[in-house]
């Protein structure tokens, strides 16, 4: 704020009488590891309650005594904010789904889920979701991270030398947690806002979406040209006009005039098939879900006690009050014939909630729910105005839907996909960043949106691959999924009206280039499926910025075109211009046939001194992903690497009780031989009922030596011979 500013700010305030009040810090105390909260005098949880938080934190003891971040509390009128002042050279991250760079010193966010299409690639913007959480790392490479514990109406500013937190409501509490390095900072997050829940194998494959395909028939053809030109892909998805005049929980009867055979014949093929649920339940009294819902009280009311009707898809639509334990129950129960039908996974959109109020004056549209629209809460969560929950509906929403889809398959893993979210929602869903644009800004930005995701608690994220809104040219295509198939969440989708977007549609070398892509996606499974298991177990990332390589490295800090898929996988996408790249030995890659010479292919790099797992090209996760396994070897200075390969039944609970395995491979040089064997192993499951044969690759200062043998005997390698 400059000079005038500030003046005229002071000015105000002054004259309307609402003054800026510093509030003391009723209670401070260690709650984990390096971890404390800070609660200020008067915080009242019937206020803000915390919508973030997986459980209630217990205070363990005092503060340590060189605690050196602590927050300052102020009260302008009723609308509580915070700040954090910062000293040294920070670097900033964090802020969830955001637009703009990779690096965050001087940005600011709204925080305010808001349908914003074609949001465009300059900083400022309200996207879908909040995540009131920054994190900073020092010159050192130390770090420590910050949450703002409300679902208030808020702004974030990321000042160089302050955070700032603004909100539109009561109190809060704050958590910071400061440790030795960014990656722990992020296990500190997941210990307050827990981790993913383990996803089933096949959502890792590739999805194939669009808005919309219309008809069985469409469906039917799609998956069955997936398999005609044997290019991998897991997943069809079934977007909203699948649905009975976009009644949720219907099937359109000439469209889809049997889901149950259509689930079925898909499952056949080796396909999923997931499809989309919004909030919004048209206001219609023949329709039982309205009925059930209004039997059932389960409605949000406007502040006069009727019930509020917002325009979505289908008219009129009244909405769950999922702030309530009771509407949240009966929502989880929609999902249980749903489910019957074979459908695999869910998508929540327009859970911000998106409204559609265009016949209100330009002024007055808010594009949601007035703000005092009330909301009753229950199960510990106080009655509250919209203002406070608006942030939080989706985050609801996602539990009872994460509920219904878990009772009714309780053997599977729910796979949930949603738009909306809140900071610790990671725990019932995954993401997508929204409606992009087909543009290579748009391209661009996707990386550093999913990296800053995975830096905010939500490691299983993409964005809609080739570019949702306006029609997508080949080379942006392949550009995009040359990359894209390295991101957690791998979905091409694209909107209604725009051209075909099915790795198919650009003609025959896009074709190739796209196959080539996925093939790699899909040999690298076991190295993904391992890294989204770290991810549910401790709360690290899958896609991580290229300075977790070496977090003391400032040259590395706001590198957001190159990527790190786990620790050992450096990610170069083909648009990449002089990337900030680690030193040390970083080797390059193949991994299948022609990937070397395909300008439309990431360049991949594995970390010297680790083990890669690889399985077969497969045409989907339910193929065999073994046999070979191969071992992609890069020994260090000392002539050492080491990794691991985590399997399980790849769905199913049965890995909590001990059915999986998690290996760890080392290799040692000596002299001209190379051993490679498996050292440790976690877990019950025998490895080597699915492995018998296993293959090594051994990159070493731009050479490949090849060998093989089995889990027992290991594998030798003379590269003299060779
Ligand atoms: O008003 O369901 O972001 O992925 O295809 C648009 C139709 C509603 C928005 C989602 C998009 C989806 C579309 N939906």
């Amino acid at each position: 704020m400059n000079l005038k500013n500030l003046f005229l700010f002071t000015a105000i305030l002054y004259f309307t009488g609402v003054r800026a009040n510093d509030i003391a810090i009723g209670r401070a105390s260690l709650v984990g590891e390096r971890i404390v909260e800070f609660i200020p005098k008067g915080y009242d949880r019937n206020k803000t309650p915390s919508l973030i938080l997986r459980s209630e934190p217990k205070p363990r003891g005092p503060v340590p005594k060189d605690w050196a971040l602590t927050p300052r509390f102020v009260l302008t009128g009723d609308k509580a904010s915070a700040y954090l002042r910062l000293s040294g050279d920070i670097s900033l991250y964090g802020g969830g789904e955001v637009t703009g760079p990779l690096l965050r010193n001087g940005q600011h966010i709204k925080l305010w889920n808001t349908d914003t299409g074609a949001y465009g690639v300059e900083e400022g913007k309200r996207l879908y979701q909040s995540h009131p959480w920054v994190m900073g790392v020092r010159r050192d490479g130390t770090a420590f991270g910050i949450i703002f514990d409300s679902s208030w109406k808020s702004e974030l500013r990321t000042e160089s030398d302050e955070i700032k937190f603004n909100t539109e409501g009561a109190l809060f509490r704050i958590y910071i947690i400061d440790r030795e390095s960014p990656q722990a900072v992020l296990k500190g997050l997941a210990e307050l806002t827990g981790t993913i829940q383990m996803p089933p194998l096949w959502a890792l494959g590739y999805h194939q979406c669009r808005f919309s395909y219309g008809t069985e028939k469409k469906v039917t053809e799609i998956a069955d040209t997936f398999r005609a030109k044997k290019i991998p892909c897991d997943v069809i998805w079934m977007d909203i006009d699948y649905m009975d005049g976009y009644r949720v929980f219907t099937f359109h009867p000439e469209n889809f005039p049997n889901p149950a055979k259509l689930n079925d014949d898909l499952h056949q093929k080796g396909f999923r098939a997931v499809y989309m649920i919004d909030p919004g339940v048209k206001a219609d009294r023949n329709y039982s879900v309205y009925q059930s819902g209004t039997k059932k009280d389960v409605w949000v009311k406007t502040p006069s006690g009727n019930e509020y009707h917002g325009k979505v898809w289908p008219g009129d639509c009244a909405f769950p009050d999922f702030t309530s334990p009771k509407s949240r129950e009966w929502w989880s129960g929609l999902y249980r014939n749903f489910m019957a039908t074979g459908a695999d996974g869910i998508w929540n959109d327009m859970n911000e909630p998106a409204i559609n109020d265009n016949e209100l004056p330009e002024g007055q549209r808010l594009g949601t729910m007035p703000y005092n629209t009330p909301h009753r809460g229950g199960g510990g969560l106080p009655a509250g105005p919209h203002l406070l929950y608006h942030n939080a509906y989706g985050r609801l929403m996602v539990e009872a839907s994460y509920k219904g889809i878990m009772d009714a398959n309780p053997a599977k893993r729910p796979f949930l996909l949603t738009r909306s979210n809140l900071l610790g929602g990671q725990r019932f869903a995954a993401t997508w960043t929204g409606d992009n644009l087909a543009s290579w800004d748009h391209l661009k930005l996707s990386v550093p949106m999913s990296v800053t995701l995975g830096l905010s608690g939500q490691p299983f994220s993409g964005p809609d691959i080739g570019g949702f809104l306006n029609n997508t040219s080949g080379d942006l295509w392949a550009n995009w999924l040359g990359f894209g198939v390295f991101l957690p969440f791998v979905r091409g989708h694209a909107c209604a009206g725009t051209n075909d977007k099915e790795p198919w549609a650009f003609g025959d070398e896009i074709e190739k280039t796209s196959r080539i892509a996925l093939e790699r996606r899909y040999r690298l499974l076991p190295y993904i499926y391992t890294q989204f298991f770290h991810a549910s177990r401790t709360g690290v990332p899958v896609m991580a910025p290229v300075f977790f390589s070496d977090p003391a490295n400032l040259k590395l800090r706001s590198e957001e075109q190159a990527f790190l898929l786990g620790e050992d996988l450096l990610v170069i996408p083909a648009f990449a211009q002089k990337p900030a790249l680690p030193s040390g030995t970083w080797e390059e890659i193949n991994l299948v046939e022609g990937d070397g010479i395909d300008k439309y292919q990431a360049k991949l790099k594995i970390r010297g001194g680790s083990v890669i797992p690889l399985g077969k090209i497969v045409q989907n996760t339910g193929e065999k992903l073994f046999d070979p396994l191969t071992l992609i070897v890069c020994p260090d200075e000392e002539g050492n690497a080491q990794g691991q390969l985590y399997t399980d039944a790849g769905d199913g609970w049965s890995y909590k009780k001990g059915d999986y395995s998690l290996m760890t491979f080392a290799a040692k040089q000596k002299n001209d031989m190379i051993t490679i064997r498996a050292t440790k192993k976690e877990g019950n499951r025998n490895p080597s009922d699915e492995i018998k044969e296993i293959h090594a690759e051994v990159y070493l200062k731009g050479r490949v030596y090849k060998g093989s043998g089995t889990l027992e005997k290991g594998i030798q390698i003379d590269i003299k011979k060779q």
